[in-house]
Protein backbone atom coordinates (compact mmCIF):
# COMPACT_ATOMS: atom_id res chain seq x y z
CA UNK A 1 0.00 0.00 0.00
CA UNK A 2 1.55 3.22 -1.30
CA UNK A 3 1.53 5.64 1.43
CA UNK A 4 0.43 9.60 0.04
CA UNK A 5 3.54 11.99 -0.01
CA UNK A 6 4.46 14.37 2.40
CA UNK A 7 5.11 17.76 1.17
CA UNK A 8 7.02 20.93 3.00
CA UNK A 9 5.13 23.67 1.87
CA UNK A 10 5.91 27.34 2.22
CA UNK A 11 8.65 29.97 3.49
CA UNK A 12 11.78 28.82 5.31
CA UNK A 13 11.18 27.15 9.06
CA UNK A 14 12.32 24.29 11.28
CA UNK A 15 11.29 20.23 10.08
CA UNK A 16 9.39 19.83 13.39
CA UNK A 17 6.87 22.43 12.54
CA UNK A 18 3.81 20.25 11.47
CA UNK A 19 1.94 23.11 10.35
CA UNK A 20 4.67 23.77 7.21
CA UNK A 21 3.72 19.82 5.89
CA UNK A 22 0.97 19.17 3.85
CA UNK A 23 -0.28 15.55 5.56
CA UNK A 24 -0.41 18.07 8.67
CA UNK A 25 2.48 16.00 10.23
CA UNK A 26 6.41 15.70 10.51
CA UNK A 27 7.33 12.93 8.00
CA UNK A 28 6.98 9.37 8.82
CA UNK A 29 8.97 5.91 7.77
CA UNK A 30 5.75 5.28 6.07
CA UNK A 31 5.85 7.76 3.68
CA UNK A 32 7.03 6.76 0.18
CA UNK A 33 7.95 9.66 -1.00
CA UNK A 34 8.64 13.46 0.95
CA UNK A 35 9.52 16.22 -0.94
CA UNK A 36 11.16 19.67 0.16
CA UNK A 37 9.36 22.00 -2.52
CA UNK A 38 10.52 25.86 -2.85
CA UNK A 39 7.88 27.52 -5.04
CA UNK A 40 9.39 30.73 -4.93
CA UNK A 41 12.69 32.66 -3.23
CA UNK A 42 15.14 30.80 -1.44
CA UNK A 43 14.02 28.50 1.05
CA UNK A 44 15.55 27.03 3.98
CA UNK A 45 14.26 23.75 6.20
CA UNK A 46 16.28 23.38 9.19
CA UNK A 47 16.89 19.67 10.69
CA UNK A 48 15.91 20.57 14.09
CA UNK A 49 14.90 16.82 15.52
CA UNK A 50 16.06 12.80 14.47
CA UNK A 51 13.89 11.64 11.36
CA UNK A 52 12.65 8.39 11.50
CA UNK A 53 14.04 5.99 8.33
CA UNK A 54 11.88 7.48 5.23
CA UNK A 55 11.44 5.91 1.79
CA UNK A 56 12.71 8.71 -0.22
CA UNK A 57 13.58 11.90 0.32
CA UNK A 58 13.43 14.85 -2.91
CA UNK A 59 14.85 18.59 -2.35
CA UNK A 60 13.55 20.50 -5.31
CA UNK A 61 12.64 23.64 -6.22
CA UNK A 62 10.22 25.75 -8.71
CA UNK A 63 12.49 27.13 -11.57
CA UNK A 64 14.32 30.21 -10.31
CA UNK A 65 14.09 28.96 -6.79
CA UNK A 66 15.75 26.97 -4.10
CA UNK A 67 14.97 24.86 -1.67
CA UNK A 68 17.56 23.98 1.10
CA UNK A 69 17.59 21.41 3.61
CA UNK A 70 20.24 22.56 6.48
CA UNK A 71 21.58 20.21 8.95
CA UNK A 72 23.81 20.93 11.72
CA UNK A 73 22.56 18.33 14.34
CA UNK A 74 20.64 15.19 14.67
CA UNK A 75 20.28 12.38 12.80
CA UNK A 76 18.52 11.83 9.27
CA UNK A 77 18.46 8.19 7.81
CA UNK A 78 16.63 7.17 4.77
CA UNK A 79 16.25 4.18 3.45
CA UNK A 80 16.00 4.07 -0.29
CA UNK A 81 17.20 7.15 -2.12
CA UNK A 82 17.84 10.96 -1.19
CA UNK A 83 17.27 13.22 -4.82
CA UNK A 84 18.45 16.58 -4.73
CA UNK A 85 17.86 18.88 -7.94
CA UNK A 86 15.07 16.85 -10.25
CA UNK A 87 13.99 20.27 -10.74
CA UNK A 88 14.97 23.81 -10.10
CA UNK A 89 17.85 23.84 -7.40
CA UNK A 90 17.95 21.83 -4.48
CA UNK A 91 21.04 22.12 -2.25
CA UNK A 92 21.78 19.99 1.40
CA UNK A 93 24.06 21.87 3.63
CA UNK A 94 25.39 20.04 6.61
CA UNK A 95 27.68 21.06 9.47
CA UNK A 96 26.95 18.24 12.04
CA UNK A 97 24.75 15.30 13.03
CA UNK A 98 24.76 12.18 11.07
CA UNK A 99 23.06 11.95 7.47
CA UNK A 100 22.49 8.06 6.60
CA UNK A 101 20.84 6.92 3.29
CA UNK A 102 20.78 2.93 3.15
CA UNK A 103 20.37 3.61 -0.20
CA UNK A 104 21.63 6.31 -3.15
CA UNK A 105 21.73 9.94 -3.79
CA UNK A 106 21.31 12.04 -6.74
CA UNK A 107 22.63 15.25 -7.50
CA UNK A 108 21.22 17.58 -10.08
CA UNK A 109 19.11 14.67 -11.63
CA UNK A 110 17.47 16.01 -14.87
CA UNK A 111 18.74 18.63 -17.64
CA UNK A 112 18.38 22.11 -16.28
CA UNK A 113 18.34 21.03 -12.76
CA UNK A 114 21.06 20.84 -10.44
CA UNK A 115 22.06 19.60 -6.99
CA UNK A 116 24.41 20.11 -4.64
CA UNK A 117 26.22 18.45 -1.36
CA UNK A 118 28.11 20.57 1.07
CA UNK A 119 29.58 19.01 3.98
CA UNK A 120 31.99 20.92 6.75
CA UNK A 121 31.28 18.74 9.52
CA UNK A 122 29.17 15.70 10.45
CA UNK A 123 29.16 12.63 9.27
CA UNK A 124 27.17 10.90 5.79
CA UNK A 125 27.03 7.84 4.48
CA UNK A 126 25.63 6.26 1.30
CA UNK A 127 25.83 2.08 1.07
CA UNK A 128 24.90 2.32 -2.53
CA UNK A 129 25.90 5.15 -4.96
CA UNK A 130 26.15 8.70 -4.77
CA UNK A 131 25.68 10.28 -7.88
CA UNK A 132 27.11 13.79 -8.52
CA UNK A 133 25.22 15.06 -11.38
CA UNK A 134 23.16 12.45 -13.32
CA UNK A 135 20.07 10.27 -12.08
CA UNK A 136 18.80 6.48 -12.82
CA UNK A 137 18.12 7.81 -16.53
CA UNK A 138 19.88 8.49 -19.45
CA UNK A 139 20.20 12.65 -18.61
CA UNK A 140 21.20 14.47 -16.20
CA UNK A 141 21.82 17.83 -14.88
CA UNK A 142 24.46 19.54 -12.67
CA UNK A 143 25.68 18.14 -9.26
CA UNK A 144 28.17 19.43 -6.92
CA UNK A 145 29.80 18.12 -3.81
CA UNK A 146 31.27 21.00 -1.48
CA UNK A 147 33.52 18.57 1.18
CA UNK A 148 35.57 20.66 3.48
CA UNK A 149 35.18 19.21 6.48
CA UNK A 150 33.57 15.89 8.20
CA UNK A 151 33.62 12.30 6.87
CA UNK A 152 31.64 10.86 3.49
CA UNK A 153 31.22 6.87 3.20
CA UNK A 154 30.66 6.21 -0.23
CA UNK A 155 29.68 2.53 -2.22
CA UNK A 156 30.26 4.04 -5.23
CA UNK A 157 30.55 7.20 -6.08
CA UNK A 158 29.68 8.67 -10.02
CA UNK A 159 30.29 11.93 -11.15
CA UNK A 160 29.18 13.09 -14.57
CA UNK A 161 27.21 9.66 -14.70
CA UNK A 162 25.02 10.46 -17.44
CA UNK A 163 24.60 11.93 -21.02
CA UNK A 164 24.47 15.52 -20.59
CA UNK A 165 25.38 15.33 -16.75
CA UNK A 166 28.42 17.60 -15.18
CA UNK A 167 29.74 16.96 -12.09
CA UNK A 168 32.37 18.31 -9.84
CA UNK A 169 33.44 16.82 -6.23
CA UNK A 170 35.37 19.50 -4.25
CA UNK A 171 37.86 17.80 -1.25
CA UNK A 172 39.76 20.59 0.78
CA UNK A 173 40.17 20.95 4.51
CA UNK A 174 39.93 18.22 6.61
CA UNK A 175 37.72 16.56 4.95
CA UNK A 176 37.33 12.60 4.70
CA UNK A 177 35.80 10.20 1.54
CA UNK A 178 36.21 6.94 1.81
CA UNK A 179 34.74 4.76 -1.05
CA UNK A 180 34.40 1.42 -2.72
CA UNK A 181 34.45 2.72 -6.51
CA UNK A 182 35.08 6.19 -7.76
CA UNK A 183 33.66 7.06 -11.43
CA UNK A 184 34.59 10.31 -13.27
CA UNK A 185 32.80 9.62 -16.30
CA UNK A 186 32.32 12.34 -17.79
CA UNK A 187 29.90 11.04 -20.96
CA UNK A 188 29.35 14.41 -22.63
CA UNK A 189 30.04 17.02 -20.09
CA UNK A 190 32.87 16.96 -17.93
CA UNK A 191 33.75 15.28 -14.51
CA UNK A 192 35.81 16.55 -12.20
CA UNK A 193 37.52 15.97 -9.12
CA UNK A 194 39.48 19.02 -7.49
CA UNK A 195 41.39 17.93 -4.09
CA UNK A 196 42.84 21.12 -2.81
CA UNK A 197 43.39 18.70 0.81
CA UNK A 198 41.51 16.52 2.72
CA UNK A 199 42.08 12.47 2.27
CA UNK A 200 40.15 10.58 -0.70
CA UNK A 201 40.36 6.99 -0.05
CA UNK A 202 39.37 4.39 -2.54
CA UNK A 203 39.98 0.88 -3.15
CA UNK A 204 39.52 1.97 -7.10
CA UNK A 205 39.57 4.95 -9.45
CA UNK A 206 38.91 5.44 -12.73
CA UNK A 207 39.12 8.60 -14.09
CA UNK A 208 37.14 8.62 -17.36
CA UNK A 209 34.73 5.58 -17.85
CA UNK A 210 35.85 5.11 -21.57
CA UNK A 211 38.90 6.70 -24.21
CA UNK A 212 37.79 10.04 -25.00
CA UNK A 213 35.37 10.69 -21.63
CA UNK A 214 35.74 14.35 -20.34
CA UNK A 215 36.93 13.72 -16.91
CA UNK A 216 40.01 15.40 -14.97
CA UNK A 217 41.42 14.69 -11.34
CA UNK A 218 43.08 17.62 -10.05
CA UNK A 219 45.27 17.10 -6.93
CA UNK A 220 46.98 20.11 -5.44
CA UNK A 221 46.63 19.02 -1.70
CA UNK A 222 45.82 16.00 0.62
CA UNK A 223 45.97 12.11 0.42
CA UNK A 224 44.67 10.45 -2.09
CA UNK A 225 45.61 6.38 -1.62
CA UNK A 226 43.75 3.61 -4.19
CA UNK A 227 43.87 0.56 -4.33
CA UNK A 228 43.45 0.36 -8.19
CA UNK A 229 43.82 3.40 -10.46
CA UNK A 230 43.01 3.82 -14.22
CA UNK A 231 43.00 6.73 -16.30
CA UNK A 232 41.13 7.05 -19.85
CA UNK A 233 41.55 11.20 -19.57
CA UNK A 234 43.10 13.30 -17.30
CA UNK A 235 44.97 13.36 -13.81
CA UNK A 236 46.88 16.46 -13.15
CA UNK A 237 49.05 16.36 -10.05
CA UNK A 238 50.86 19.90 -9.05
CA UNK A 239 50.70 18.69 -4.98
CA UNK A 240 50.00 16.32 -2.26
CA UNK A 241 50.41 12.45 -1.62
CA UNK A 242 49.03 10.04 -4.30
CA UNK A 243 49.62 6.42 -3.58
CA UNK A 244 48.78 3.27 -5.55
CA UNK A 245 48.95 0.35 -3.54
CA UNK A 246 48.17 -1.94 -6.38
CA UNK A 247 47.98 -0.83 -10.49
CA UNK A 248 47.88 1.82 -12.03
CA UNK A 249 46.88 1.78 -15.98
CA UNK A 250 46.89 4.45 -17.85
CA UNK A 251 45.47 5.30 -21.17
CA UNK A 252 45.23 9.02 -20.95
CA UNK A 253 47.52 11.53 -19.25
CA UNK A 254 48.61 11.96 -16.60
CA UNK A 255 51.24 14.75 -15.19
CA UNK A 256 53.16 15.21 -12.02
CA UNK A 257 54.62 18.77 -12.01
CA UNK A 258 54.84 18.59 -7.67
CA UNK A 259 53.77 16.24 -4.85
CA UNK A 260 54.70 12.45 -4.56
CA UNK A 261 53.51 9.57 -6.57
CA UNK A 262 54.24 6.44 -5.99
CA UNK A 263 52.78 2.80 -7.44
CA UNK A 264 52.96 -0.33 -6.57
CA UNK A 265 53.02 -0.75 -10.69
CA UNK A 266 52.53 2.12 -13.75
CA UNK A 267 51.57 0.52 -16.91
CA UNK A 268 51.66 3.48 -18.99
CA UNK A 269 49.72 3.40 -22.32
CA UNK A 270 48.98 6.93 -22.79
CA UNK A 271 51.17 10.17 -21.97
CA UNK A 272 52.44 10.18 -18.81
CA UNK A 273 54.88 13.99 -17.95
CA UNK A 274 57.07 13.72 -15.32
CA UNK A 275 58.14 17.57 -14.82
CA UNK A 276 57.99 17.66 -11.48
CA UNK A 277 57.90 16.02 -7.41
CA UNK A 278 58.50 12.58 -7.08
CA UNK A 279 57.93 9.47 -8.69
CA UNK A 280 58.51 6.15 -6.76
CA UNK A 281 57.93 3.15 -8.32
CA UNK A 282 58.19 1.27 -11.75
CA UNK A 283 56.55 2.29 -14.82
CA UNK A 284 56.10 -0.01 -17.76
CA UNK A 285 56.15 2.09 -20.48
CA UNK A 286 54.15 1.33 -23.64
CA UNK A 287 53.10 5.03 -24.58
CA UNK A 288 55.11 8.14 -24.08
CA UNK A 289 57.07 9.04 -20.87
CA UNK A 290 58.22 12.55 -20.83
CA UNK A 291 60.86 13.73 -18.05
CA UNK A 292 62.21 17.36 -16.87
CA UNK A 293 60.47 20.90 -17.58
CA UNK A 294 60.31 23.55 -15.32
CA UNK A 295 60.53 21.97 -11.50
CA UNK A 296 62.97 19.38 -10.42
CA UNK A 297 62.25 15.88 -11.44
CA UNK A 298 62.97 13.07 -9.13
CA UNK A 299 62.71 9.48 -10.36
CA UNK A 300 62.23 7.00 -7.68
CA UNK A 301 62.17 4.04 -9.26
CA UNK A 302 62.41 2.29 -12.96
CA UNK A 303 61.49 3.19 -16.08
CA UNK A 304 60.92 -0.16 -18.61
CA UNK A 305 60.29 0.77 -21.96
CA UNK A 306 57.58 -2.39 -23.13
CA UNK A 307 57.24 -2.87 -27.00
CA UNK A 308 57.61 0.93 -29.13
CA UNK A 309 57.57 2.79 -25.59
CA UNK A 310 59.05 6.37 -26.16
CA UNK A 311 60.93 8.09 -23.00
CA UNK A 312 62.07 11.35 -23.86
CA UNK A 313 62.75 14.32 -22.20
CA UNK A 314 60.79 17.73 -22.35
CA UNK A 315 61.31 19.45 -25.51
CA UNK A 316 61.37 22.46 -23.34
CA UNK A 317 65.38 22.37 -23.24
CA UNK A 318 66.61 24.92 -21.76
CA UNK A 319 64.73 24.45 -18.46
CA UNK A 320 66.03 20.50 -18.19
CA UNK A 321 69.52 20.02 -16.18
CA UNK A 322 70.09 16.56 -15.28
CA UNK A 323 70.98 17.73 -12.05
CA UNK A 324 66.70 17.78 -11.47
CA UNK A 325 66.49 14.19 -12.46
CA UNK A 326 67.65 11.79 -10.01
CA UNK A 327 67.82 8.11 -10.36
CA UNK A 328 68.17 7.54 -6.59
CA UNK A 329 67.38 4.05 -7.09
CA UNK A 330 66.75 1.43 -10.05
CA UNK A 331 67.59 2.68 -13.42
CA UNK A 332 66.22 4.16 -16.19
CA UNK A 333 65.89 1.53 -18.74
CA UNK A 334 65.81 2.27 -22.51
CA UNK A 335 65.62 -1.29 -23.67
CA UNK A 336 65.84 -1.08 -27.07
CA UNK A 337 64.72 2.55 -27.39
CA UNK A 338 66.65 5.53 -28.48
CA UNK A 339 66.64 8.51 -25.85
CA UNK A 340 66.99 11.90 -27.31
CA UNK A 341 67.80 14.57 -24.59
CA UNK A 342 67.11 18.34 -24.90
CA UNK A 343 70.02 20.38 -23.26
CA UNK A 344 69.98 23.41 -24.60
CA UNK A 345 72.66 25.83 -23.58
CA UNK A 346 73.68 23.21 -20.66
CA UNK A 347 76.99 22.66 -21.07
CA UNK A 348 78.01 19.86 -18.54
CA UNK A 349 75.17 18.06 -20.14
CA UNK A 350 77.03 15.53 -22.52
CA UNK A 351 79.37 14.62 -19.39
CA UNK A 352 76.28 14.00 -16.92
CA UNK A 353 74.38 11.90 -19.59
CA UNK A 354 77.75 9.86 -19.55
CA UNK A 355 78.29 9.50 -16.42
CA UNK A 356 74.47 8.37 -15.67
CA UNK A 357 75.48 5.32 -18.74
CA UNK A 358 78.81 4.77 -16.76
CA UNK A 359 76.88 4.03 -13.63
CA UNK A 360 73.81 2.52 -15.31
CA UNK A 361 76.66 -0.03 -16.99
CA UNK A 362 77.85 -0.88 -13.88
CA UNK A 363 74.57 -1.42 -12.65
CA UNK A 364 74.11 1.16 -10.40
CA UNK A 365 71.36 4.00 -10.23
CA UNK A 366 71.60 5.62 -13.97
CA UNK A 367 71.04 5.01 -18.09
CA UNK A 368 70.58 1.46 -19.11
CA UNK A 369 69.68 -0.85 -21.28
CA UNK A 370 68.20 -4.24 -20.55
CA UNK A 371 68.17 -5.34 -24.68
CA UNK A 372 72.21 -4.29 -24.23
CA UNK A 373 72.67 -6.22 -20.83
CA UNK A 374 71.38 -8.91 -22.72
CA UNK A 375 73.91 -8.58 -25.58
CA UNK A 376 76.94 -7.35 -23.72
CA UNK A 377 78.75 -8.92 -27.08
CA UNK A 378 77.65 -6.95 -29.65
CA UNK A 379 76.03 -3.89 -27.95
CA UNK A 380 76.74 -0.97 -25.68
CA UNK A 381 75.00 2.11 -24.94
CA UNK A 382 75.54 4.34 -27.73
CA UNK A 383 75.60 8.33 -27.44
CA UNK A 384 76.73 11.35 -29.33
CA UNK A 385 75.92 15.24 -29.11
CA UNK A 386 74.76 16.51 -32.29
CA UNK A 387 77.14 19.17 -31.78
CA UNK A 388 80.06 17.23 -32.75
CA UNK A 389 78.14 16.58 -36.30
CA UNK A 390 78.99 12.91 -36.18
CA UNK A 391 75.58 11.32 -36.27
CA UNK A 392 73.59 12.23 -39.21
CA UNK A 393 70.41 13.85 -38.63
CA UNK A 394 70.98 14.98 -35.06
CA UNK A 395 70.79 18.65 -34.32
CA UNK A 396 73.34 20.61 -32.45
CA UNK A 397 71.69 20.85 -28.70
CA UNK A 398 70.29 17.21 -28.65
CA UNK A 399 72.10 14.16 -27.42
CA UNK A 400 70.99 10.57 -28.71
CA UNK A 401 71.71 7.46 -26.32
CA UNK A 402 70.49 4.05 -28.03
CA UNK A 403 71.56 0.77 -28.27
CA UNK A 404 74.35 0.12 -30.36
CA UNK A 405 76.69 -2.06 -32.03
CA UNK A 406 80.27 -2.42 -30.41
CA UNK A 407 82.03 -0.12 -32.98
CA UNK A 408 79.05 2.03 -34.26
CA UNK A 409 80.40 5.18 -33.52
CA UNK A 410 78.56 7.49 -36.04
CA UNK A 411 75.42 5.70 -34.46
CA UNK A 412 74.20 4.23 -38.05
CA UNK A 413 73.38 0.88 -37.18
CA UNK A 414 76.29 -0.60 -39.14
CA UNK A 415 79.99 -1.50 -38.03
CA UNK A 416 81.82 -0.60 -41.43
CA UNK A 417 84.73 1.48 -42.77
CA UNK A 418 83.11 4.72 -42.17
CA UNK A 419 83.51 3.98 -38.43
CA UNK A 420 86.59 2.79 -38.75
CA UNK A 421 87.93 6.12 -40.52
CA UNK A 422 85.85 8.22 -38.11
CA UNK A 423 88.39 6.73 -35.39
CA UNK A 424 90.80 7.85 -37.38
CA UNK A 425 89.71 11.33 -37.63
CA UNK A 426 88.85 11.95 -34.10
CA UNK A 427 92.30 11.00 -33.74
CA UNK A 428 91.73 10.12 -30.11
CA UNK A 429 93.56 6.27 -30.11
CA UNK A 430 95.89 6.57 -27.15
CA UNK A 431 96.11 9.63 -26.69
CA UNK A 432 95.74 10.60 -23.32
CA UNK A 433 94.64 14.15 -22.17
CA UNK A 434 91.22 14.30 -23.51
CA UNK A 435 88.17 12.64 -22.51
CA UNK A 436 86.68 10.20 -25.07
CA UNK A 437 83.40 9.36 -25.72
CA UNK A 438 81.54 6.63 -27.78
CA UNK A 439 82.04 8.69 -31.08
CA UNK A 440 85.59 8.65 -30.51
CA UNK A 441 86.05 5.00 -29.93
CA UNK A 442 85.70 4.43 -26.17
CA UNK A 443 83.74 1.64 -25.43
CA UNK A 444 84.20 0.60 -21.85
CA UNK A 445 83.50 4.18 -20.17
CA UNK A 446 87.69 4.21 -18.77
CA UNK A 447 87.91 7.82 -20.79
CA UNK A 448 90.40 6.21 -23.16
CA UNK A 449 90.52 4.94 -26.71
CA UNK A 450 92.91 2.40 -26.70
CA UNK A 451 93.33 -1.52 -27.65
CA UNK A 452 91.26 -2.73 -25.00
CA UNK A 453 88.11 -0.90 -26.96
CA UNK A 454 89.82 -1.80 -30.65
CA UNK A 455 89.64 -5.56 -29.59
CA UNK A 456 86.10 -5.07 -28.33
CA UNK A 457 85.10 -4.29 -32.10
CA UNK A 458 86.84 -7.29 -33.01
CA UNK A 459 85.94 -10.04 -30.77
CA UNK A 460 81.62 -8.10 -31.31
CA UNK A 461 81.77 -10.13 -34.62
CA UNK A 462 80.21 -6.68 -35.66
CA UNK A 463 82.26 -5.48 -38.73
CA UNK A 464 80.75 -5.53 -42.25
CA UNK A 465 83.22 -4.50 -44.88
CA UNK A 466 80.59 -3.00 -47.43
CA UNK A 467 83.08 -2.85 -50.29
CA UNK A 468 81.27 -4.35 -52.59
CA UNK A 469 82.55 -7.67 -54.29
CA UNK A 470 83.92 -7.48 -57.47
CA UNK A 471 84.21 -10.18 -60.18
CA UNK A 472 88.02 -10.57 -59.27
CA UNK A 473 87.37 -11.10 -55.88
CA UNK A 474 85.55 -14.69 -56.70
CA UNK A 475 88.97 -15.37 -57.60
CA UNK A 476 90.41 -14.50 -54.25
CA UNK A 477 92.38 -10.96 -55.50
CA UNK A 478 90.22 -7.98 -53.14
CA UNK A 479 90.85 -4.59 -54.66
CA UNK A 480 93.48 -2.97 -52.66
CA UNK A 481 92.14 -0.52 -49.94
CA UNK A 482 93.52 2.86 -49.48
CA UNK A 483 96.68 3.38 -48.00
CA UNK A 484 96.38 4.36 -44.32
CA UNK A 485 93.63 2.46 -43.87
CA UNK A 486 92.70 -0.73 -41.82
CA UNK A 487 90.27 -2.79 -43.72
CA UNK A 488 88.31 -6.59 -43.34
CA UNK A 489 87.91 -8.43 -46.65
CA UNK A 490 85.55 -11.38 -46.67
CA UNK A 491 85.37 -13.59 -49.42
CA UNK A 492 82.09 -15.10 -50.00
CA UNK A 493 83.45 -17.63 -53.03
CA UNK A 494 86.21 -19.13 -50.54
CA UNK A 495 85.35 -18.06 -46.64
CA UNK A 496 88.60 -16.29 -46.68
CA UNK A 497 88.71 -13.44 -44.28
CA UNK A 498 91.85 -10.91 -45.14
CA UNK A 499 93.00 -8.49 -43.06
CA UNK A 500 94.84 -5.44 -45.16
CA UNK A 501 96.97 -3.30 -42.57
CA UNK A 502 97.89 -0.78 -45.56
CA UNK A 503 100.69 0.95 -44.05
CA UNK A 504 99.29 1.19 -40.46
CA UNK A 505 102.06 0.72 -38.17
CA UNK A 506 100.43 0.26 -34.85
CA UNK A 507 97.95 -2.91 -34.60
CA UNK A 508 100.05 -4.88 -32.29
CA UNK A 509 97.42 -8.08 -32.06
CA UNK A 510 95.08 -9.77 -33.88
CA UNK A 511 92.11 -11.61 -31.68
CA UNK A 512 90.43 -14.30 -34.39
CA UNK A 513 87.89 -16.58 -32.61
CA UNK A 514 85.65 -19.02 -33.74
CA UNK A 515 82.60 -20.78 -32.65
CA UNK A 516 83.48 -24.38 -31.85
CA UNK A 517 86.87 -24.47 -32.51
CA UNK A 518 87.65 -24.86 -35.67
CA UNK A 519 90.30 -22.60 -36.34
CA UNK A 520 92.92 -23.73 -37.82
CA UNK A 521 96.32 -21.28 -37.60
CA UNK A 522 98.03 -23.68 -39.57
CA UNK A 523 95.89 -23.27 -42.45
CA UNK A 524 95.73 -19.40 -42.44
CA UNK A 525 98.52 -16.88 -43.48
CA UNK A 526 99.41 -14.18 -40.92
CA UNK A 527 101.92 -11.14 -42.44
CA UNK A 528 103.35 -8.88 -40.12
CA UNK A 529 101.78 -10.91 -36.98
CA UNK A 530 103.05 -12.94 -33.82
CA UNK A 531 100.26 -15.10 -33.26
CA UNK A 532 99.13 -17.22 -30.43
CA UNK A 533 96.77 -20.42 -30.73
CA UNK A 534 94.59 -20.87 -27.64
CA UNK A 535 94.82 -24.77 -25.70
CA1 LIG B 1 78.45 3.08 -38.21
CA1 LIG C 1 88.16 2.66 -23.39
Amino acid sequence: MTAPPDAYIGVSGNWSDVTRWSLARSPQSIDNNVRLSASGGSTVVTLDTDVPALQRLYVRSAVGSTMTLSQAQHTLTVANEVVVGDSGVGAIVQSGGIHSINGSLYLGVVAGASGSYSISGGSLSVSNRAVVGGGTGNSGGAGVFNHSGGSVTIGTLSIAAAGGASGTYNLDGTGSLTAGTEQLQGQSARAIFNQLGGVNQAVELMVGGYAGAHATYNLSGGVLAVGREQVMSLFNQSGGSHSISESMRQFGTVSLSGGTLSAFSFENYGVFNLTGGTFTGKISNLGVVTLGGSGAVVLNGTVENVNGGIVQFAPNASSITLSSLSLLSGAFDIRNTSLQLSYGTNSSFLSNVRAMIAAGVGGGAGLKSSTVNADPIHQGMGYADGTAGVVSGLPAGQILVRPALLGDVNLDGTVNATDIQQLQNRGQFNHGPTTNGWIDGDFDFDDVVNNVDIRTIALSGNYVSESPAPAAAATGSPPAPASGQVTFNYDPATGDVTVHLNGVANVVDLHLVSSGNKFIPAKSTFTSFATTTRA
